[in-house]
This record gives structure tokens, sequence and C-alpha cells, in this order.
């Protein structure tokens, strides 16, 4: 394993990756990154994952050995996204105390989570070392990262994979300051009273609202949802529709409902000064564009035919769309790019396939 050195020229965010290997491949030679003993590297630039590496996609094993090597070798960083905690708390074994509820694994594996894993666990079934690697591996991404300036006179940033919440980021990080969640923590977590739920929650899911009663979303993706994710770039909001922030709609007139004082005091809010922040786990759609000038979120639904995309970081306070890179993942199969260094068996190791392969 590498250390880390900060790169010369400044840093290439990459969203959501969900199991698009070859995309991401793609995109990394699209990036300029050339592929040396394995790992993809660029002379005077490095990579940072903004984290949901797997589940999805058809090559999720490839996304993880292309994100993970580069992490080892020191020529990218990774935030922890919410699909890399659910697969570890899915697979932990819960410990058990006495006079509570029985538990095997931390996350219960109810039809809805086997159905959020399902394609991770497919592809990976035929090689367990791999997988528990993986996981050790997930275990080592830190939460966030609060990256100081490359050079005077150039703009710091931060990255999470959902939602900057100034004060429980630096709770966390006063806790933990390197940003690792250690095994008591991931253990904690699954009681949403404790200061690990919350910041996991906030961190990598984002805030959102409860819906009124007797109002439901039904989502794209197909689940049913009784609340809605929000943003919180809002300097003043005063509605539901001054925060929604997801694909789905607000139902009726829940757009120009008022948000309460309680709803209103547990959002969050990132001011215009703060330093250049990047998101990913919303999915976005359409043409890469900013929310703010200070935010960029980079998950543009790769693995739903959208793009996967980056943004080429140098050191500006205020960002600029002309620096967002990305490939197209078209729905036809023989209209989508490949990438020409990666050798072809390293493509040909997709799983089994499924509705979407979206690759
Ligand atoms: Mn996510």
């Amino acid at each position: 394993m590498n250390e880390f050195v900060t790169p010369q020229d400044g840093y290439d965010l990459i969203g959501d990756v969900h199991g698009c290997g070859a995309t991401l491949a793609t995109l990394l030679e699209t990036l300029g990154y050339h592929l040396i003993d394995g790992v993809y590297r660029h002379p005077t630039r490095k990579v940072i994952f903004l984290g949901d590496i797997i589940d999805r996609g058809p090559r999720i094993r490839l996304a993880v050995q292309l994100a993970s090597r580069m992490v080892d070798a020191g020529e990218a960083l990774i935030v922890m996204g919410n699909h890399e905690y659910n697969a570890l708390a899915y697979c932990r074994r819960a410990r058990q105390h006495k006079g509570e509820e029985h538990r095997d694994f931390l996350r219960p594996h109810t039809s809805r989570h086997n159905r959020i894993i399902r394609e991770t666990l497919e592809q990976y079934q035929h090689h367990p070392d791999e997988w528990d690697e993986a996981l050790r591996w997930f275990m080592r991404m830190p939460l966030c990262l609060d990256l100081p300036p490359l050079a005077p006179g150039k703009s710091g940033l931060r990255v999470v994979h959902a939602c900057w919440d100034e004060s429980l980021v630096r709770a966390f990080l006063e806790r933990y300051p390197d940003g690792r969640i250690d095994e008591d923590f991931l253990h904690d977590s699954i009681d949403s009273n404790s200061f690990a739920w919350r910041v996991l929650e906030r961190l990598t899911r984002g805030a959102s609202l409860r819906l009124p009663e007797g109002i439901e979303i039904h989502s794209g993706d197909g689940f049913t949802r009784r609340s809605f994710r929000t943003h919180f770039w809002a300097r003043e909001p005063r509605t539901y529709g001054d925060v929604v922030f997801q694909p789905d709609n607000l139902p009726g007139e829940l757009e120009s409902r008022w948000l309460s004082d309680d709803e209103l005091s547990n959002l969050p809010y990132y001011g215009p000064e703060q330093p250049p922040l990047f998101l990913g786990h919303y999915w976005c759609e359409g043409l890469p564009a900013l929310p703010a000038p200070n935010i960029a979120c980079l998950d543009y639904s790769a693995v739903k035919f959208g793009r996967l995309v980056a943004y080429r970081f140098s050191g500006e306070a205020t960002l600029d769309a002309e620096n967002f890179v990305w490939v197209p993942v078209p729905r036809e199969p023989s209209r989508r790019p490949l990438p020409e260094e990666l050798p072809v068996d390293a493509l040909a190791s997709r799983g089994p396939s499924h509705d979407e392969p979206a690759e």
C-alpha cells in the first residue's frame, strides 16, 4: 500500500459507480489516466470517489478492483457510500445482548434489503475471499474528507456521499480524526438513538422529511417511500418545494406546503461562503449542472442508462459546469463506449446478468 501524496494539479471527483466497471475504466481513460502495473494513474492528478461503488450494475467486482487498487496505490481517495455501509451491516453478525430482541445480522435480511444487495452477492458468489477483502476495504473508507488547498490562493474542498452537516461532521471527526468508523461504531449504528446512527444516516443517506400521514411516493426505483430527500443549500427555505431533492416530484400540493419549525430546525445548511463540496447519492438526470456555485452532485444515474460523471477540480472556489466530464451509458449495449487499455478478460468478468445490465 502506497501513501497518499497530494497531487500537483488537482482532483478528479467521480460519482456513484454502482457496478458500472467498464464505464468507470472508460471515464478514467477519458480523464487521461493510464493503466500502469494494473492501476489507473495520472501524472499530476488524483481521483476522489464519492462512494456507492457496489450494487445494481453488471461489473461490480471490476468496479471494486479498479477503485480499491487506485486507493491502495495512493492514486485515489474515497468516502463511504450508503451502499458500502449497508453491505457491512448486512454481512456483520449482530452481538447478542441480554433482554434484547434476537437479531442475526446488523442489517436484517428483509426482502427489500436482499434485493438491494442481490447483484453484489451474486457476482461475488464464487469469490468469497475477494468479498471479505472488499468488506475490509469498506471499513477503511472515511465518511468524509476535508482537504486543504493544494497551493496558496487555491481553495480546499470537502467530500461526503450525501450530506455535509457541519456540527455532526465536527463532532464525529473529534472522536474519529481520520474519519473512519470502527467495529463498535458499526454495531452501535443499528440503534436509531445512537450517535453512530445519526452520523451514518446523515452523512451517507442525507437529510429527509417524513411525508404527512397517509401520503406515499411511489419512487422510480420501485420502492414506496414515506419520506422525501431534502437538500441543504437553500438559505431560507419556506416550503417543501424549496428543499426537495430527488427525481420524484412531490405529489399534489405538497410542493407549496410550509415547513414547520420542527422540520426547519432539523435541516442542515451549507452556505455559499463554505469551501466547494462534492456529493454523490442524489440521482440527477440530464446534463450535469451545479445546484449551487460551491456544490456539485456527481450522481447522474450511470446504472440507469444516464451518465457516469466526474468533476475536474483544480482549486477554484467557485465551481464551473465546464469542468464536468462524463461517459454516457446508452441503453443499447453496442453503443456503449468501452475502455481501450483494460484487458478484455477483465471486461468478461461480469456476473449473472440481470434485468438491467447497464453496460
Ligand atoms: Mn447513495
